[in-house]
């Protein structure tokens, strides 16, 4: 995730291309929209861009933005269940404003170390 330094001067800790949707906004339901997302974890804060399926996106052109964060202060993790999806390997985030989102990996050494990175960053910062 080196690239990823020069956005906010500190390293990320995680970073990856996931199938990501939002299934919940502020406690409301909303549409699922499952797209290939460029995936960053740094500090407490999970980073969210849309792009092309590639890391190298992230300072292309329009694409030098996150489009989407979320704080997993408070937060929750939890393996979705099958009335959630019927994608394999589908971890369900919820945080503490309402928000849900899932995140998906066809591979499953991949998901597994996202649901252990983002499992601990929820437990470091369970007391902030
Ligand atoms: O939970 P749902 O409603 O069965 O989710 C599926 C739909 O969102 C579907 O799109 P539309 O019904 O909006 O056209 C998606 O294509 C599917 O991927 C969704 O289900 P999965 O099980 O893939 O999360």
């Amino acid at each position: 995730c080196t690239h990823v330094l020069l956005l906010s001067l500190s390293p990320s800790e995680k970073c990856g291309v996931l199938n990501v949707t939002k299934i919940t906004e502020h406690g409301k339901k909303v549409r699922k929209n499952w797209a290939s997302t460029w995936t960053v974890l740094q500090g407490s804060s999970l980073l969210f861009a849309k792009g092309q399926g590639s890391g190298t996106s992230w300072f292309g052109g329009n694409q030098s933005k996150p489009e989407f964060m979320v704080d997993l202060r408070g937060g929750s993790v939890e393996w979705a269940s099958k009335e959630k999806s019927s994608k394999k390997h589908v971890i369900e985030l919820k945080t503490r404003v309402g928000t849900e989102l899932l995140i998906q990996s066809e591979i499953d050494t991949v998901i597994n170390d996202w649901f252990r990175a983002l499992s601990e960053t929820i437990n470091t910062h369970a007391w902030e």
